[in-house]
């Protein structure tokens, strides 16, 4: 096993990171940009090496600082987290010539991965089902319209080097296609300096699962389920559970597609820990969508689930030790679900919000998970993604498990910055998401019907009714003790306060 790993990133994923490498008893060394001098990764490291001024591009993704830092502290290996280098196969290569294990696949795989009609080829090699598409990209507005007759509408135009829903778009009818096409390519142009579009058809109300694989360096390859991944706003995911509510349903979904993904896997040559992203139309037909080469910000869930670690998988595979259980051995028990906590205002269009946390008090309990990268007095920097932290929930069942995380949310108390905490009490009190009815247009329709029940209580009769509440309280009158199931944090508060 190695002796000393640098961790390459910042924030909750660096801290998950050193956490496990402290419990493996591997020393960890932290890096830091300016901006991150007080920030907890550097904290719970057992080394620090500051990299560099604030700016990503002149830190976290600066390949010859970070290597120099690895190699600086003695560092036998490298894990990259997610984002920044985790993906790039070029530093993934410079790792292994500077004598450094990189802890993730092999510059080959992540290179075939990133391309995405690369990708497609593969996981048709795999036998495993695209969504039916162009294999190469399209040459122009007269090609195109050929193609999309074929297919026929609604049609999907996507940016072979993309991602994250960069230079996709829609396209419902040919009089569309020739605009769509022009903003695709110039967006796949501007996003990843490669303006090559190809073209899908178009998936309705998909639902987005991906399923969690490992490979070792030894021939080995298992899953370890998927991820209900279908909540996401503006292609961010938002709530990741396990189990799908779909798997339920269908049991032999979770082997099928598993067992697919362990094919493309195999196929790409993939070593270490990926996940292969599918789209389910309401059929339950899978089609692969493409895999990510790293360590996902939602792997929560599923270590919660199956009981694995999957930093010490990581760990483990990197060193060249084999697998040590088989696919048969893996086991799923109870639910999990995460919620992914940002610094940024839902009342705002959900505007990141960088600033001070003046205050935190977080939940705790059994069942109860909390990957957290920051503290109270410790300033949100602007310069990063606002992602605090992820609030993670186990119980024995889906519902249990919903309870246990409104539960949770409620005890979750942070200011100085608004977050999105409320936003989440909304979605989990949604009768659809209660239902397990999930699909990737699921936030844009809560939103519709909150906008409906808002306008149905005017105004006027809500701010009546805060101004009689405000008054009652104040005139010392008792306080209705709240049923169990009601605590409301106003009137906690007023506890608190003794404002009674
Ligand atoms: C699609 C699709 C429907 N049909 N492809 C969005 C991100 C990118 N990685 C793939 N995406 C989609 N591709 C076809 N042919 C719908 C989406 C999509 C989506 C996918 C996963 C999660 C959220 C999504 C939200 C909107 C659209």
């Amino acid at each position: 096993m190695f002796g000393k790993v640098l961790v390459a990133n910042r924030g909750e994923i660096a801290v998950r990171v050193l956490r496990g490498l402290r419990e493996a008893g591997i020393a960890g060394v932290a890096v830091y940009s300016e901006a991150d001098r007080a920030s907890l990764h550097v904290r719970v490291a057992d080394e620090a090496v500051p990299i560099g001024p604030a700016a990503s591009s002149e830190s976290y993704l600066s390949m010859d600082r970070v290597l120099e830092a690895a190699t600086a502290t003695g560092a036998d290996a490298i894990h990259p987290g997610y984002g920044f280098l985790s993906e790039n196969a070029e530093f993934a290569a410079r790792c292994r010539q500077a004598g450094l294990v990189f802890i993730g696949p092999g510059a080959e795989a992540i290179r075939s991965m990133g391309l995405k009609t690369e990708a497609r080829r593969v996981a048709m090699k795999a036998g495993v089902a695209v969504v039916p598409g162009t294999e190469e990209p399209v040459s122009g507005a007269e090609q195109a319209r050929r193609i999309a007759a074929g297919f026929g509408y609604p049609v999907m135009l996507k940016a072979a080097a993309g991602g994250g829903g960069k230079g996709m778009r829609r396209v419902d009818n040919e009089a569309a296609l020739e605009a769509a096409l022009r903003d695709a390519t110039s967006e796949a142009e501007r996003s990843f300096r490669d303006g090559s579009v190809y073209m899908e058809k178009l998936i309705e109300r998909p639902r987005h699962i991906e399923i969690q694989v490992l490979a070792d360096h030894h021939g080995n390859a298992v899953h370890l389920g998927e991820r209900e991944c279908s909540i996401q706003r503006r292609h961010q995911k938002v709530i990741e559970e396990c189990p799908s509510p779909l798997m339920r349903e269908d049991p032999d979904l979770r082997r099928r597609m598993g067992e697919a993904a362990v094919r493309i896997a195999r196929a790409a040559g993939y070593v270490n820990a990926g996940t292969v992203e599918f789209l389910v139309d309401e059929e339950r037909n899978f089609y692969f969508l493409e895999m990510n080469t790293r360590l996902q910000v939602e792997h929560p869930v599923t270590e919660l689930v199956t009981g694995r670690d999957l930093v010490r998988l990581q760990l483990e595979i990197a060193a060249g030790q084999p697998l040590a259980f088989t696919q048969e051995e893996v086991e799923w028990n109870g639910a999990a679900i995460e919620c992914r906590v940002c610094a940024e205002d839902p009342e705002r269009q959900f505007l990141p919000c960088p600033g001070k946390i003046t205050s935190m008090s977080v939940p705790l309990g059994p069942g109860v998970r909390l990957d957290s990268g920051v503290y109270p007095g410790w300033t949100v920097p602007m310069e990063y993604d606002p992602l605090l932290g992820k609030l993670v929930v186990w119980a024995e069942t889906r519902e249990q498990a919903g309870r246990r995380l409104v539960a949770a949310l409620r005890e979750f108390s942070i200011t100085g910055i608004p977050t999105n905490l409320s936003f989440f009490r909304d979605v989990l009190e949604d009768e659809e998401f209660l239902a397990g009815r999930l699909h990737t247009g699921f936030i844009e329709e809560l939103f519709r019907r909150r906008q409906k029940a808002r306008t149905s209580l005017s105004e006027e009769i809500r701010a009546v009714a805060a101004v009689a509440a405000a008054l009652h309280w104040n005139a010392g009158k008792s306080v209705p003790v709240a049923p169990p199931t009601d605590h409301s944090v106003w009137r906690t508060d007023g506890r608190a306060r003794n404002l009674r």
